[in-house]
């Protein structure tokens, strides 16, 4: 069991931006397997991690509901069990390269993991039409609160889903994240995951569903995880935008001339991404790169390509990724007030060199 006063235990793998809460990235040259390892998943918490016991664990459904009741682990465990691959993103991974600066955790390109998610699809465990007539969203409750500056009380980590989204057959409530019980810091004992989705929508140490007749207005509704966020009319953050990031050669590299192995990971939302192109000249050139095949339409996809190079000197490689329905992803992402979503074309400077 969590201590809710310890520190998260030490990712040596990580890199950690804050302590209390816990927030730590993965650096990219450590993103070497298909799937994220659970030590090395990045870790963003709002708050201190809940203590929870799966043995006594329930989950409360109520607000609009036609049957308000609780269910416990036992029971999620009897429904039927299904796996789904997954990346979870961050949408602030990448803010440290939005300028000018905006406040928020300033992430390189490490606010993203991905892992095989074992549990039920949510709407097997609420049943047939679950909700009453004018149910507009449904509401996540986490068990972890704390004080919030911005808001000037303590609150909980709470964040709303329209019905539909909800309803998704790959919605689902996880208890296992790459076959071993979800970690404490990952939102055990059961979290929501909303695979295609920012990863603010997947509330982990969940505890209560409830349907809403009204939109949520909460501060991670309306204040945060939003866009635009500038007092034009907020719409909260949800689908992933597509992106592709180089994991090696690593920026700065110094390297031989010859046949260099270009390697690296690429995602979207609700789909897989169908091209990734790769640049050694700073973006004025493209080719196409290998692309492995999407085992999940929600998880990212390895790419790799040869780059040639005679010539010593710096040279900027920069890789793009186009999905299945068409959207590639820009040169530079507009700028926020709170940096979320930016999925410009990173560059990765590499200094080709021969040896003495
Ligand atoms: N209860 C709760 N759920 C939460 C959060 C949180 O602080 N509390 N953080 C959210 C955010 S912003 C992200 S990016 C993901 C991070 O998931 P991870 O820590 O498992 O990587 O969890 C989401 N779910
Ligand atoms: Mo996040």
């Amino acid at each position: 069991m969590t201590d809710s006063k310890s520190v998260v235990p030490a990712h040596a793998d990580l890199i950690v931006l804050a302590t209390h809460p816990y927030v730590a990235e993965t650096p990219l040259a450590r993103q070497s397997e298909p799937l994220t390892p659970n030590a090395r998943f990045f870790i963003r918490n709002h708050f201190t991690v809940p203590a929870l016991d799966a043995s006594t664990w329930k989950l409360s459904l109520g607000g609009s509901v036609r049957l308000p009741r609780t269910v416990t682990l036992a029971e999620l465990r009897q429904l039927p069990r299904r796996t789904l691959s997954a990346t979870v993103e961050c949408a602030g991974n990448a803010r440290s390269f939005l300028p000018p600066p905006t406040e928020g955790n300033q992430f390189g390109y490490g606010a993203v993991s991905a892992a095989s998610w074992t549990g039920v699809s949510l709407r097997d465990v609420l049943g047939p039409d679950p909700f009453s007539a004018s149910t507009r969203e449904v509401l996540f409750v986490g068990a972890d609160r704390g004080f919030e500056k911005n808001v000037g009380t303590e609150i909980a980590f709470e964040r709303s889903l329209p019905v539909e989204v909800a309803l998704d057959p790959d919605t689902m409530l996880v208890y296992e994240m790459n076959g071993e019980p979800l970690p404490a810091e990952h939102g055990f004992p059961v979290r929501l995951l909303v695979p295609g989705w920012y990863g603010v929508a997947s509330v982990k140490w969940l505890v209560e569903i409830r349907g809403l007749e009204h939109p949520f207005d909460g501060y991670f509704q309306k204040q945060r995880y939003i866009l635009p966020n500038d007092g034009a009319e907020p719409t909260p953050l949800g689908e992933r935008r597509v992106r592709a990031v180089i994991t090696s050669p690593v920026d700065g590299a110094v390297v031989q001339p010859g046949r260099i192995e270009v390697r690296g990971l690429a995602w979207s939302g609700n789909q897989p991404v169908a091209k990734v192109e790769l640049s050694a000249d700073g973006g004025q050139t493209w080719r196409e790169v290998n692309l492995e095949p999407a085992s999940s339409p929600y998880v990212w996809q390895w790419w790799q390509a040869t780059w040639h190079v005679d010539r010593a000197g710096t040279y900027v490689l920069k890789a793009r990724a186009t999905d299945v329905k068409g959207r590639r992803q820009p040169e530079a992402a507009e700028w926020n007030l709170l940096g979320y979503a930016n999925n410009g074309i990173q560059s990765v400077s590499i200094d080709v060199r021969k040896a003495l």
